[in-house]
C-alpha cells in the first residue's frame, strides 16, 4: 500500500492477524485491498459468546458509574482515532469524509457513546398507597449479539454496544462480512478502556457465523439491523434460545410535500432526506409524493440541488456522494432504475452508472411522473435513485404512503405545521418527521412497525429493551 504510514493504515494493521491472511476487503470505490478480516468460525462464536458470559457478571457488579465512565473514556478514544476511523470508514464503505458522511458518522459514534453514558433508568415506583409498593427496576439480560449492516456499520454498531454495555451486559458483536474492517477498528479503541471480554468481535464472510450467534442458546438478546428477510430468520432461531429481539429492518419511506410548501425552502430537506449515505440508509426518504399544484417547481428545486452534489472518490475532500457499497447493491438500484424507465419514467437528472468513478457508482437519480405500483416505487431501492409521484387529494397520497408493508420513517412538508401534524397523526410509521427525513437524536427513541421490524433504540426506552424488567413487590 501506498500510503502505509497513514494513521488508518496503522488502525488496519493492528486488527490483522497478519497482513494477507484472513479475507481480503475491498475499497468500495476503487477495488483496491483495503485490509484483511479475520475468517472466524462457528466454532469461534461458542468461544466469543463463553468469553462475554464468562465476563458479564463482574461487568454488572462494576455498576452504573463506572461503566457511564469507561463509556465517556471510550467516546474520547473514538475522537482521538476520529480521522483514521473515518478514512478507514471512507475507503471500505465508499462514504466521502466531507458532508454528512464518515466523519458526521465517526462523530456520531461519540455523542451516542455519551448519551449511553449520561442516561440513567430510574426506579419507577408503580404503587405507593399505604397498603402496597410496588418498584419497576431495571438489570442486565446477560450477553448480548450485535449484528450490524454494511451502510453505516460504526454508528448502528454503537447504538448497538452503547446501551447494552451502559446496562451491564457484554456484547458479542458481527459486522456485516462487507465492512467488518471499522468496526474491528472501533472495537480495536473501545477495548483499549473496557476491561478484558466485555465486547468480543467475530468476523466472517460466512453467513452461518451469524446464523450461529443469534441462535446461540447463551445469547440473550440479539440487536440487529439489515434486511428483512434475515431479520425473520432471526426471529425464527429466537423460538429456540427466546432472545430478546430488537429488529431494525428495511423500510420504503414516503415524504408528502403539501400544497403549501415552499419548494426553494424544502430542496435541500429533500435532497439530503432520500441521498443521504447515497441512498444507502434505513430511515431514507424512497419515495416522494407531491402535490400537483407545486409538482414541478418541486421536481426544478430538488433537481438544481442534486446538480450541485459532487459524487467521487470519499477521501477526495468536497466530494459528498460515494458509490453504492458493494456490486449487489449496484444491481439492485440499475434494475430498479432500468425497469422505471421502461415504464415511461421520466428522468429529470441521472439515470445512468457513472463508470468513470468506479464500478460501483451510479450518478445521482431522479425519476418523475411515476405511479404507485412501478418496483421503484414498491420495492426498497437503497441507493441514489428517487422516484417522484405526483398527487391531487390528500386522502390518494396519504393512503400511498400506507399502502406498504415497511414502516420506518416518513416525512410530511409544509408551511403549515399544524396541518402537516394532521397528516403526520395518519401515517403509518415509527417516526414521522415534519420538513426534514431522517434526522435522528440520541434521547428521541427510535424503530420501526410493521415489516421494518420492532423494538425501539435510544433513550431510556432503549436502555429498556437491553435490559430485564423486575417488580420488587412489597
Ligand atoms: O443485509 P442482511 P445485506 C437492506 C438493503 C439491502 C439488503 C441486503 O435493501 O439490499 O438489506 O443487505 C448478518 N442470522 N438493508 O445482505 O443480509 C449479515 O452477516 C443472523 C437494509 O447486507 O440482512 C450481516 O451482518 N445474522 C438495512 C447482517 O446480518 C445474519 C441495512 C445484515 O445482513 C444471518 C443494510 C442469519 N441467518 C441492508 N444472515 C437497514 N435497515 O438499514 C446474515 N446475517
Amino acid at each position: 500500500m501506498s500510503d502505509i504510514h497513514t494513521a488508518d493504515d496503522a488502525l488496519i494493521a493492528r486488527i490483522q492477524a497478519s497482513p494477507g491472511s484472513g479475507r481480503a476487503i475491498p475499497d468500495a470505490a476503487t477495488g483496491a485491498i483495503v485490509g484483511y478480516a479475520p475468517e472466524h468460525t462457528v466454532t469461534d462464536v461458542d468461544t466469543a459468546v463463553a468469553r462475554a458470559a464468562t465476563a458479564q457478571p463482574a461487568w454488572e457488579e462494576a455498576g452504573h458509574a463506572a461503566r457511564s465512565a469507561l463509556l465517556l473514556a471510550a467516546a474520547d478514544a473514538v475522537e482521538a482515532h476520529a480521522e483514521a476511523l473515518a478514512r478507514l470508514l471512507s475507503r471500505e464503505q465508499g462514504k466521502p469524509l466531507d458532508g454528512p458522511n464518515a466523519r458526521f458518522e465517526v462523530g456520531a459514534c461519540a455523542t451516542w457513546l455519551r448519551a449511553a453514558a449520561a442516561t440513567v433508568l430510574e426506579p419507577q415506583v408503580i404503587v405507593d398507597d399505604g397498603t402496597d409498593y410496588a418498584e419497576l427496576t431495571y438489570r442486565a439480560l446477560g450477553v448480548v449479539a450485535a449484528i450490524g449492516p454494511w451502510n453505516w456499520p460504526l454508528m448502528i454498531g454503537i447504538w448497538q454496544i452503547a446501551p447494552a454495555l451502559r446496562m451491564g451486559n457484554t456484547v458479542v458483536v458481527k459486522p456485516s462480512e462487507y465492512t467488518p474492517l471499522s468496526v474491528l477498528a472501533l472495537v480495536d479503541i473501545l477495548n483499549g478502556v473496557l476491561p478484558a471480554d466485555v465486547l468480543v468481535p467475530v468476523t466472517s464472510g460466512d453467513r452461518a457465523v451469524g446464523a450461529r450467534l443469534a441462535a446461540h442458546p447463551d445469547i440473550d438478546k440479539v440487536m440487529f439491523t439489515g434486511s428483512t428477510a434475515t431479520g425473520r430468520k432471526i426471529v425464527e432461531a429466537s423460538g429456540a434460545n427466546l432472545a430478546r429481539l430488537t429488529l431494525e429492518l428495511g423500510g420504503n419511506d414516503a415524504g408528502i410535500v403539501l400544497p403549501d410548501a415552499d419548494p426553494a425552502a424544502i430542496a435541500e430537506g429533500l435532497f439530503w432526506g432520500a441521498f443521504i449515505n447515497t441512498g444507502q440508509t434505513c430511515a431514507a426518504l424512497k419515495r416522494l409524493y407531491v402535490h400537483e399544484s407545486i409538482y414541478d417547481e418541486v421536481l426544478d428545486a430538488l433537481a438544481a440541488v442534486a446538480e450541485r452534489m459532487p459524487m467521487g472518490y470519499g477521501l477526495d475532500e468536497g466530494t459528498v456522494l460515494g458509490p453504492l457499497q458493494n456490486p449487489a447493491q449496484f444491481a439492485i438500484v440499475q434494475r430498479l432504475v432500468e425497469d422505471a424507465k421502461a415504464r415511461g419514467g421520466r428522468v429529470v437528472v441521472g439515470g445512468e452508472p457513472a463508470p468513470e468513478l468506479g464500478a460501483n457508482f451510479f450518478r445521482t437519480t431522479i425519476i418523475a411522473d411515476l405511479a404507485d405500483g412501478v418496483p421503484l416505487v414498491d420495492e426498497e431501492q437503497f441507493g441514489p435513485a428517487l422516484p417522484v409521484i405526483r398527487y391531487t387529494d390528500i386522502e390518494e397520497a396519504v393512503a400511498a404512503a400506507n399502502r406498504l408493508d415497511v414502516g420506518l420513517g416518513a416525512s410530511v412538508w409544509s408551511t403549515d405545521r399544524a396541518a402537516a401534524r394532521a397528516v403526520a397523526a395518519r401515517l403509518r410509521a415509527g417516526t414521522v418527521w415534519i420538513n426534514a427525513h431522517g434526522t435522528l437524536h440520541p434521547k428521541v427513541p427510535f424503530g420501526g412497525v410493521k415489516s421494518s421490524g420492532y423494538g425501539l433504540e435510544f433513550g431510556a426506552e432503549g436502555l429498556k429493551a437491553v435490559a430485564e424488567p423486575r417488580v420488587v413487590n412489597g
